[in-house]
């Protein structure tokens, strides 16, 4: 086997974000940008040493030449197993699954998940750890501090391997396998879902569902599950054909970026239940007829009714949700008795807990639910567990909806990003904010007091590690919350991020506009922040 030695010279911006390294695709294709991050990657896990590597991305450009150069590198590295996605193709899911199954050492996906795709879009690196998730703080600051000392990367010096045929091919003395990206993720949501109970709701006369799948990688899957398997009629799923600039669309599924979705949803023809995903499949958007419902109360909801699906009738060990993810879910473990774990935003700060087995549901504001069946979130397990909700309770979507808020009261919420904003001023309005936290609390503010402010920090309840500065919060004496952060995936000047949470316990004012709810609070964080003067936008780019 011939393995060359390349020389290279380390790149000093290659810090992963909320999840994995994002840049614009010209960044990724300056001279030998992507292997330098590989060769990173592999010396700080301690090379392939024998070891099982799954690769695949979301099929967004430079996914198929990015997936040639890692499996020559991981061949040169010393990796005995590699296991590829047909077409280069694996969902974020279905990634962490083969990762477990296959009990590899780690994976690669490439995808920029939700961000723009094509020559002028975005390109990312996640690498995941041996048990299926992103890998830990710790380990990405080392391999980001490893990439600025890169001098040199390996690979053997072989053709190209066919990505398009399933079955086994050797480069160098490394054994490629080529496996169907959808397969084992179906048997997967086989075990965890009755597929009968759910094929009997799909093929009835009386319910009609929709799946947006963006062009992104949830077509294939999609279409195998809902369409082949369950027997949705064919066309159930829409935009299911993963195209490499995801039809130069943004796969990033939200009320203002799903306009097409919500607004066939609220118009005459609606359908049932529909939902969408992202680039990599590992977000869900949940409609109803009428009715679309918030990341955070979907998680809510996944919780109080986990005891209907068959994966999780032995009960929930505790659940786990991002900071800014509003407080339904608290509620719901309030009930059942299990502990609810506060976590920084990124799905890398639920594998600890998952691990354990402390938590067995989790999720994010950003329409991301997932649960201990593997180690990311999940898109079409979470519309699987929609499904089962409203096959078991009989209930349309919004009946489901209604009947948790009488419960459990409402939380209010939106988050109203600014993007693309400048990077320096972003920052000096959080140092700002920064500074005000210690003596805000008494203070008023729309038209409540505030009961506390800081900057949030966690401490890992497993292995101790801590994260600090993890955004502003400012809680009011009411029970509403203004919580500030910045983005950590972007790839362009800095996007400031503003959640919004109201509680209303009471029933009758529950079918209020969320927007006129938020309003005061809206204005309240806009005018602590000093937005317009600061950033020079009157009002956000995105609210969902
Ligand atoms: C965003 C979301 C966060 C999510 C992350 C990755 O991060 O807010 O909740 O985990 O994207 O999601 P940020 O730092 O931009 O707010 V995905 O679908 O890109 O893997
Ligand atoms: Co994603």
């Amino acid at each position: 086997m011939n393995v060359l030695t390349m020389p290279a010279r380390p790149y000093d911006d290659q810090r992963p974000g909320t999840s994995g390294l994002r840049k614009p695709v010209a960044i990724f294709r300056q001279p030998h940008y992507l292997e330098n991050y590989l060769q990173a990657i592999f010396e700080t896990v301690g090379g392939g040493a024998n070891r099982t590597l799954v690769i695949g991305g979301d099929g967004r450009f430079f996914n198929r030449e990015a997936i040639q150069t890692a499996s020559r590198m991981a061949a040169a590295n010393g990796y005995k197993h590699l296991v590829v996605g047909r077409a280069g193709l694996l969902s974020t899911p279905a990634a962490s699954h083969l990762i477990r199954k296959r009990g590899a050492s780690g994976g690669l996906i490439f995808s920029a998940s939700h961000n723009p795709g094509g020559p002028e879009g975005d390109f990312g690196i996640k690498y995941n750890s041996a048990n299926g998730g992103p890998a830990s703080e710790t380990l990405s600051r080392a391999i980001y501090a490893r990439s600025k000392r890169i001098v040199a990367y390996r690979l053997v010096d072989e053709p190209d391997i066919d990505i398009d045929r399933l079955g086994k091919v050797s480069l160098g003395e490394t054994e490629v396998e080529v496996v169907d990206p959808v397969s084992e993720y179906a048997e997967l949501m086989e075990t965890l879902f009755d597929f009968e109970r759910l094929a009997e709701l799909l093929t009835s006369t009386s319910f009609k569902m929709r799946f947006d799948a963006m062009h992104a990688i949830t077509g294939p899957y999609a279409r195998a599950i809902l369409e082949e398997r369950l027997g949705a009629p064919v066309g159930t799923v829409i935009n299911g054909k993963p195209l490499p600039d995801f039809g130069g669309a943004k796969p990033d599924p939200n009320l203002g970026r799903s306009r097409n979705l919500v607004d066939f949803m609220f118009g005459q023809d609606a359908v049932n239940f529909a939902a969408a995903s992202d680039g990599d499949g590992d977000r869900n958007m949940i409609l109803g007829r009428k009715m679309f419902v918030t990341p955070s109360d979907s998680l809510a909801v996944l919780a109080a009714n986990a005891h209907v699906v068959p994966g999780y009738s032995g009960g929930l060990a505790g659940v786990a949700r991002s900071m800014p993810t509003s407080r339904a879910l608290d509620r719901v473990a309030q009930e059942l008795g299990v502990p609810c774990f506060e976590t920084p935003t990124g799905w890398k700060f639920f594998g600890n807990l998952l691990d354990a087995g402390r938590i067995t549901l989790c999720g994010e504001e950003s329409f991301g639910a997932g649960s201990d069946h593997v180690r990311e979130k999940d898109g079409l397990w979470a519309v699987l567990f929609w499904l089962t909700i409203i096959a078991v309770r009989g209930m349309p979507v919004h009946r489901i909806i209604k009947d948790h808020w009488d419960r459990y009261g409402r939380h209010f919420y939106a988050r109203h990003d600014y993007e693309a904003v400048d990077a320096a001023a972003a920052n000096s309005l959080m140092d700002a904010l920064r500074d005000q936290v210690g003596d805000m609390a008494g203070k008023r503010l729309a038209g409540s007091i505030v009961s506390m402010a800081d900057d949030f920090s966690y401490t890992d309840p497993v292995d101790r590690s801590v994260a600090e500065r993890q955004g502003i919060r400012v809680l009011l004496e009411d029970g509403s919350r203004i919580v500030y952060r910045l983005s950590g995936t972007g790839t362009g000047g800095a996007t400031l991020r503003i959640y919004l949470e109201r509680y209303e316990a009471r029933a009758w004012l529950h079918d209020k506009d969320a927007r006129k709810v938020l309003n005061d609070l809206s204005f309240a964080a806009g005018s602590l922040a000093e937005i317009p003067a600061r950033l020079g936008r009157e009002r956000p780019s995105l609210v969902t």
